[in-house]
C-alpha cells in the first residue's frame, strides 16, 4: 500500500520528478570515530559529493586473497547453479553472486573488517549490519552495462527501507579502468530524490538484477544531475575502495574490453534503519537480495585477512 505519508513515494502512479533530501548524509555521532575513520577532509568530501574513493586501501596480499575467492567461487559448477548467481542478459556468464557475506567465510570476514567498518559507522552514527553483498564480476566482452539509479529508491520501494540512512562499499578486486566499465557516479546527486515512475511487478528482481527498466530516472532529472554536478568514474588499481550513500545516483557501461571489471560490493545499513514491509505492496524480495531476518550489528574484526582454512 503507498502511504501518502510517505516522504520517498516512488513508482505506484507517481509522476517523474526531483525533490529534496530528507535525511542527513553524515550522521551525528553515536560514539568516537574508530581508529580507521575518515579524515575530516575525506569525510566533508563525502558529505559534498556523496562519495569518497580511497586508492589503494588493501595490500597487494591481501587483495590476491580476495580475488582468488572470487575466481574460486566463479569455477564452481553448483554456486553458478544456486538462486545466488545471476547470469548477463542473453549468455551464461555469471554477472553476480548475491550474498558472498555469507557464501563465502572470507568475504564475510572482510565484511565485518575493522577498516571497513570504521568508515561505514562514521558515515551513519549507529551500528551496522550488512542489507545486501554481492560480488560484480562483469566479465570481459560479455559483461553488460548497469543502467543509471538509485539504490536507495529500490531498496525503499521493494525492500522497505525507512530512510536514507546506509552506504554502499565497493571493493575493486581488478583494476577499473576507461575500458573496462567502471563505476560511474554523479556528485551531489544525493542530495536530490529522483521519483521514478511506471509499476513495480511481482518478482521483479528476477529481471532487474540483469537489467532494470522500472525504478530508473527520466532523462531530465538525470540531465539535470549532471548538469549541477557532472560525472566522475573513479579509477584505480585492484584493492581501491569507494564508499558511495545509498541515494548517489551511478551506473556503469558494458564491458568491451578482454579484461574482467570484478568488484566486491557490502551495503551497510544503519541497525535503527532496518527494513519494514516494501512500500510497493508486493511480498518482501528474498532473503539472499536484502536482509529481513537478523539484524544483528556487526562486531569489529582486527588484523589483515587470512586465508580460510577449508
Ligand atoms: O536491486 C538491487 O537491490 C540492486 N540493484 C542494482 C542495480 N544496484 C544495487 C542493488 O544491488
Ligand atoms: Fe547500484
Amino acid at each position: 500500500m503507498v502511504q501518502s505519508s510517505d516522504r520517498y513515494q516512488s513508482r505506484g502512479g507517481q509522476t517523474s520528478g526531483i525533490r529534496r533530501r530528507q535525511d542527513p548524509v553524515v550522521y551525528p555521532a553515536a560514539l568516537p570515530p574508530g581508529e580507521h575513520a575518515l579524515s575530516e577532509h575525506q569525510l566533508a568530501g563525502y558529505r559534498r559529493n556523496g562519495f569518497v574513493f580511497l586508492k589503494n586501501f588493501f595490500p597487494e596480499d591481501e587483495v590476491a586473497l580476495l580475488l582468488g575467492e572470487a575466481q574460486r567461487m566463479v569455477a564452481d559448477a553448483a554456486l553458478r547453479q544456486s538462486e545466488e548467481a545471476i547470469t548477463e542478459p542473453g549468455s551464461d556468464a555469471v554477472r553476480s553472486f548475491f550474498r558472498v557475506h555469507q557464501l563465502s567465510a572470507l568475504y564475510g570476514r572482510l565484511a565485518a573488517d575493522a577498516r571497513l567498518l570504521d568508515i561505514a559507522c562514521q558515515i551513519l552514527g549507529d551500528e551496522v549490519y550488512v542489507h545486501q553483498s554481492r560480488l560484480n564480476l562483469k566479465p570481459g566482452f560479455d559483461g553488460k552495462e548497469f543502467y543509471w539509479h538509485s539504490d536507495f529508491e529500490t531498496w525503499h520501494v521493494e525492500d522497505g527501507m525507512p530512510r536514507m540512512r546506509a552506504v554502499s562499499c565497493i571493493i575493486l578486486l581488478t583494476e577499473n579502468n576507461e575500458f573496462n566499465g567502471p563505476l560511474m557516479l554523479i556528485p551531489g546527486s544525493h542530495r536530490h530524490y529522483v521519483v521514478c515512475t511506471g509499476e513495480t511487478p511481482e518478482d521483479h528482481y528476477k529481471s532487474s538484477l540483469k537489467q532494470q527498466d522500472i525504478g530508473v530516472p527520466d532523462h531530465d532529472s538525470l540531465s539535470f544531475l549532471v548538469a549541477q554536478g557532472g560525472i566522475r568514474a573513479p579509477k584505480g588499481p585492484a584493492g581501491s575502495v569507494v564508499f558511495f550513500d545509498c541515494n548517489t545516483m551511478h551506473g556503469s557501461g558494458s564491458n568491451l574490453s578482454p579484461f574482467p571489471r570484478s568488484n566486491l560490493f557490502f551495503v551497510y545499513n544503519a541497525v535503527s534503519n532496518a527494513l519494514q514491509m516494501p512500500v510497493c505492496g508486493l511480498k518482501p524480495r528474498p532473503e539472499f537480495i536484502a536482509t529481513q531476518q537478523d539484524f544483528t550489528p556487526l562486531r569489529r574484526e582486527t588484523g589483515p585477512l587470512k586465508p580460510v582454512v577449508r
